[in-house]
């Protein structure tokens, strides 16, 4: 069997996905994500100019040997568009093999270790009320685990706080909207949501929360500290983790699990996290962590140290990122959560899939390979529009992170 054909497919029916199709001269073919949020075009470049010329001829089925030359024969590793155009290629390939072999991927992967993938969806309001009537839509739709966000008196547009409720995360489009953030309105708020929901609704669901990078090691250690009564099942993101000594301080102050690693792309930004046991929850993804030949190392080194998958699901991947990790999560024996912010109806559309929801679990499909096609005639009608996300700045003008 060879690869005679690979194309890149940019398509934006509400947000910028780039997908991968690698053609073989048996008439299978295998569909992979490589959207890297901001910088798609980027990838596309990674992908057409330097990758894909290297694939032509090869046998689809080597799949650990095309990643190797993909990873080492290029000198320059790791980076998130490297890793990116890597992971979507990777992806399509074990999609192939699963239509190969008749089989789900999560076979070919060792087998299910679960019936159903626990979910955890989106509630976020402008303030405290709202985000707590949100919560209560996502128990009524059956969810088990729910991460909460809520605006913030004085801190007038927060990202991660969307006007649309069900679709999350629309991005702006051209140059990026300018936040004004301010770190101690919000550490004086936060808690009072979570005693809120914690009072209406009970101890009976998880609840989730994201710091977004955008506190310090003590401020971390404070909110984690003052979060203990609610009995999160995870804090995400409180400082970058460029700097991972950072971690040992937050560790040593606060029992709120913590998780990490959603801009993550090699094992290598996850070793030290996880060998002094400092996370709780890895939050890589298929797509940006060098596909499923990468992130299944990432996961079984996690699982030495106690450290659970709760990968990243947001609506900037698209559903074939979203039908490759269930099939992950289905297997991996460490699984913790899994991260699900529902699609638009018309991405839905152009990306057929076999996963489905139901009362707070997602199911892979039994179809081989990942079970996502892509409707290439429908994406041709949502072309590439330039759209981000917002930046961050502090009340006095300073840049921050967002
Ligand atoms: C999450 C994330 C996302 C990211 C986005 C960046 O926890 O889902 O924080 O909302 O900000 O994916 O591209
Ligand atoms: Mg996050």
């Amino acid at each position: 069997m060879k690869i005679i054909n690979c194309k890149v497919i940019v398509t934006c029916p509400g947000r910028n996905f780039v997908t991968v199709k690698i053609e073989t001269d048996e008439g299978v073919y295998g569909i992979g994500d490589a959207t890297l949020n901001g910088r798609e075009l980027a990838v596309v470049s990674y992908l057409e100019d330097h990758l894909f010329p290297c694939l032509i001829g090869r046998d689809p089925q080597q799949i650990e040997d095309i990643w190797q030359y993909m990873y080492r024969g290029a000198y320059w590793r790791r980076g998130p568009v490297t890793m990116a155009a890597i992971g979507g290629i990777d992806i399509a390939l074990w999609d192939i093999k699963g239509k190969i072999a008749g089989l789900p991927l999560y076979e070919l992967l060792g087998g299910r270790s679960r019936d159903g993938v626990m979910v955890y969806g989106h509630a976020n309001g402008v303030d405290i009320e709202e985000t707590v009537d949100e919560v209560a839509k996502y128990i009524d739709l059956g969810y088990k685990a729910i991460r909460a966000q809520s605006g913030v008196p004085g801190i007038p547009s927060i990202y991660g706080v969307t006007e649309d409720k069900m679709f999350y995360e629309p991005a702006d489009e051209g140059l990026p909207a300018e936040n004004v953030w301010s770190t101690e309105k919000y550490m004086n708020h936060t808690p009072k949501l979570f005693e809120k929901l914690r009072e209406k609704f009970g101890f009976e669901h998880h609840l989730l929360h994201d710091a977004h990078h955008r506190l310090t090691p003590i401020q971390a250690a404070r909110l984690g500290k003052d979060l203990e009564p609610y009995r999160l099942f995870w804090l995400e993101d409180v400082v970058p983790a460029e700097n991972q000594e950072n971690f040992r301080w937050i560790r040593q102050h606060t029992t709120t699990p913590l998780a990490v690693g959603e801009v993550f792309n090699s094992i290598h930004d996850c070793q030290q996290l996880f060998s002094e046991q400092l996370i709780d929850y890895i939050r890589a993804t298929v797509v940006h962590a060098g596909g499923i030949t990468h992130f299944r190392r990432i996961a079984n080194l996690a699982d030495l140290y106690n450290v659970r998958t709760g990968c990243h699901g947001p609506t900037d991947l698209s559903p074939v990122c979203m039908g490759a990790a269930l099939h992950f999560d289905t297997w991996v024996p460490n699984f913790g959560i899994q991260e699900y912010m529902r699609h638009t109806e018309q991405t839905d559309e152009v990306f057929p899939h076999d996963y489905s929801f139901k009362d707070g679990y997602l199911y892979a499909g039994s179809a081989p390979g990942h079970g996502v096609d892509i409707d290439e005639k429908l994406a041709a009608r949502y072309p590439y529009k330039r759209a981000y996300l917002p930046v961050n700045r502090l009340e006095d003008g300073t840049l921050y992170n967002w």
